[in-house]
Formats: structure tokens, C-alpha cells, sequence
């Protein structure tokens, strides 16, 4: 057991160790703009608060994809440049926690206070997610621009950023702050909201920088892209309910931010579940509860939640997700088949990804 966790520490501790390299890489070009010193600063301190500190489960999956793809242990350049695209997802990660805090009005993250919470900063975190953002196609053009996969690359990020955004906006107007209907909400509007606001950036875009990088060729019959995102989209999912359901059942401490959604209104996988269990007395306290900026209807949420067993829904709920993942995993060929020195697509690829995040508490 100990050297297992040894080794996951040590792979962590590995890819941590690239951050550095390629911050100093950003602050480098801002010295050479001839920006104040001041300004350097600034946005090496956005940098170090708002990208290392999370699972990096997204980053790191960019490189073990990469070494499952090509069978075996990467060299020190395969491994920094794969390590590189996987900062790239950590960077755009950082740059929708910034802002999703901000429209959320959430308090802490990773376990430390929203970057907009910090005194002098305010607004200004607008314009730092956005530098995050702008982070990501400096590092891309820097070390990938002579690569055929370039503009696959740029794509993809360019992309999966879209399909977020979209799944912001809905997951924001969905959830209006005076205006609460949860006639509005249902399972299936859940699903779509969280397809496109995590699902996309979080699982396929890993798995596809990965691919890319592979030189895995897109196909117009049987893409393994398309396979890919067909395991990935339920994936992420499972993994934003699991998300909804840490809101409510999981302490600061275990999960590092506060729960927001009940009194932001939002359309979660909770008050979802609860309203199709829900008699009608029942509704009445979430009509009048849900969504408000008060702590003592957040509470009667919480504790009809228990009363309607919404733990249990969620056991349920996640041994049903895995099994169904386990089963889109399995269409993929056991032993596939490449033409010679191809990479191609296989199981591990998916079940790493999986096992990252099953019965996860945090
Ligand atoms: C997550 O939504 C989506 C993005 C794009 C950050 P969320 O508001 O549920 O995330 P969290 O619970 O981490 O604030
Ligand atoms: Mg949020
Ligand atoms: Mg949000
Ligand atoms: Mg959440």
C-alpha cells in the first residue's frame, strides 16, 4: 500500500515540477514586453494561487493518456511536452474557477479564499482569468507551432472553451438570483448543462490533446475521436454530479470550497432528485427554501435532503454510472488493432480516467 502511494506522489511531484519551468517561461516574456516589475509580480502571484493548488486529475491525465497511447515509459521530452498540454488543461481550468467564483459568489476554493476575494484584487479577477486564459496559446505556440497537430490543437482548446462557456451561460440562467422556478428545472436540462459546462474541458479534452499528440488521425468512418467522446461526455457527467452531490454532503474541509448551489438556485443534480421524490408538502418547503440568500432555508433544504435519502439516491446513482462506463468501455476492441508504429485508442486509456474519480470525497 505505501509504495503505492509513494509512487502517486512521486508522479504528482513530477508533474508539478514542470509549473514552474513554464511559469517562469510567461513571466519571461512579460520582461522582455518591457512590462513594470510590478506587473510581473501581479501575475506571477495569479499564477501560483490559482493553477497548482487543485487534483490536477485533468492535467496529469493529459500524460498518463499519452504513455498508455504509446505503450510504454515517455523520454524526458515526451513526458515535458505532454506534461506541457496538460498544464495547458490546468490553465484553462484556472481560468474557469476565476470567473465560475466570481458568478457564483463563492468564498473559498481549494481550500483558501476565491483569488477575487483577496483584498486589492475585486474586478481586476476578470481581467487575471482571462491572462490565464491567454497563457495557454503562448505555451502552445512556443513549444507546438511546428508540429502537423498544431492547428488540432488549437482547435480543440478553442473549442471545448465554446462548449464551456455555453454551458455557463445556461447553468447561470437556469439559476436567476430573484427569480426562483423550479418548475424550470429537470433531470434531463441537468444533463445538458453539465455536458457542456464540465464534461467537454474536463474528460475529452485531455483524452484528445493526448491523441493528437499521438498522432492518432481523425477518420470519417469510426472516428476515434467520436468513440472517445462517447465514453468521455458520460464520464463527465458522472463526475459533475458527483460535484453537485459534494455541495451538499461534503464538509469545507474535505472538499476545500463551500457549497454555493442552494442558495444560487442552481439547477443541481440534488434539488433534481429531490423534486422528482417530493410529495406535495414536500415541494412546498423547496418552493419556498430553495434559492434564497439565507441560511436558515439552506439549512430546511439540507434537512429535507436527508429526509428524502438523498445519499442513498446518490449510492445508487453512482454503482448505476460506473457500471454503464464500465459497459461503453468495453466497446472498444480489447486487443486493437494498429497499422505498424500507429498509436491507437485503447481501454486503460478510459479506466485510468475512471478510476481517478470513482467514490471520489473530494
Ligand atoms: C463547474 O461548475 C464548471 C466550471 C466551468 C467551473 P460549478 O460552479 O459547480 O463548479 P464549483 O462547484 O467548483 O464551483
Ligand atoms: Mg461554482
Ligand atoms: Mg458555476
Ligand atoms: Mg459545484
Amino acid at each position: 500500500m505505501s509504495s503505492k502511494v509513494d509512487a502517486k506522489t512521486q508522479r504528482r511531484q513530477k508533474f508539478e515540477d514542470v509549473f514552474p519551468v513554464l511559469r517562469d517561461e510567461l513571466l519571461a516574456y512579460l520582461t522582455k514586453e518591457n512590462m513594470p516589475q510590478d506587473a510581473v509580480e501581479w501575475y506571477k502571484r495569479n499564477l501560483d494561487y490559482n493553477v497548482p493548488g487543485g487534483k490536477l486529475n485533468r492535467g496529469m491525465s493529459v500524460v498518463d493518456s499519452v504513455a498508455i497511447l504509446k505503450g510504454g515509459s515517455l523520454t524526458d521530452d515526451e513526458y515535458f511536452r505532454a506534461a506541457l498540454l496538460g498544464w495547458c488543461v490546468e490553465l484553462l481550468q484556472a481560468f474557469f474557477l476565476v470567473s465560475d467564483d466570481m458568478m457564483d459568489q463563492s468564498v473559498t476554493r481549494r481550500g483558501q479564499p476565491c483569488w477575487f476575494r483577496i483584498e486589492h484584487v475585486n474586478y481586476i479577477a476578470i481581467n487575471d482569468s482571462f491572462m490565464l486564459e491567454g497563457a495557454i496559446y503562448h505555451l502552445l505556440k512556443s513549444h507546438f507551432r511546428s508540429e502537423p497537430y498544431y492547428v488540432d490543437l488549437l482547435e480543440l482548446f478553442h473549442e471545448t472553451t465554446f462548449q464551456t462557456e455555453l454551458g455557463q451561460l445556461i447553468d447561470l440562467i437556469t439559476a436567476p438570483e430573484d427569480h426562483v422556478d423550479l418548475s424550470k428545472f429537470s433531470l434531463k436540462k441537468h444533463s445538458l448543462i453539465v455536458i457542456y459546462k464540465t464534461a467537454y474541458y474536463s474528460f475529452y479534452l485531455p483524452v484528445a490533446l493526448a491523441m493528437h499528440m499521438c498522432g492518432i488521425p481523425h477518420s470519417t468512418t469510426n472516428d476515434p475521436y467520436v468513440l472517445a467522446q462517447s465514453i468521455l461526455v458520460p464520464l463527465g457527467e458522472y463526475f459533475q454530479v458527483q460535484d453537485d452531490f459534494l455541495d451538499f454532503a461534503g464538509t469545507p474541509e474535505q472538499i476545500g470550497k463551500i457549497g454555493t448551489d442552494i442558495i444560487d438556485n442552481k439547477c443541481s443534480w440534488c434539488i433534481n432528485t429531490a423534486l422528482a421524490l417530493a410529495t406535495p408538502a414536500q415541494r412546498a418547503v423547496l418552493d419556498e427554501n430553495y434559492g434564497r440568500k439565507d441560511a436558515a432555508c439552506e439549512a430546511r433544504i439540507k434537512t429535507l435532503y436527508e429526509e428524502l435519502r438523498i445519499r442513498e439516491r446518490y449510492a445508487e446513482y453512482e454503482e448505476k454510472a460506473y457500471t454503464r462506463i464500465i459497459g461503453l468501455i468495453q466497446t472498444i476492441p480489447e486487443t486493437p488493432i494498429a497499422p505498424a508504429g500507429q498509436a491507437v485508442l485503447r481501454r486503460e486509456v478510459f479506466k485510468a480516467f475512471l478510476d481517478k474519480i470513482y467514490k471520489r470525497q473530494k
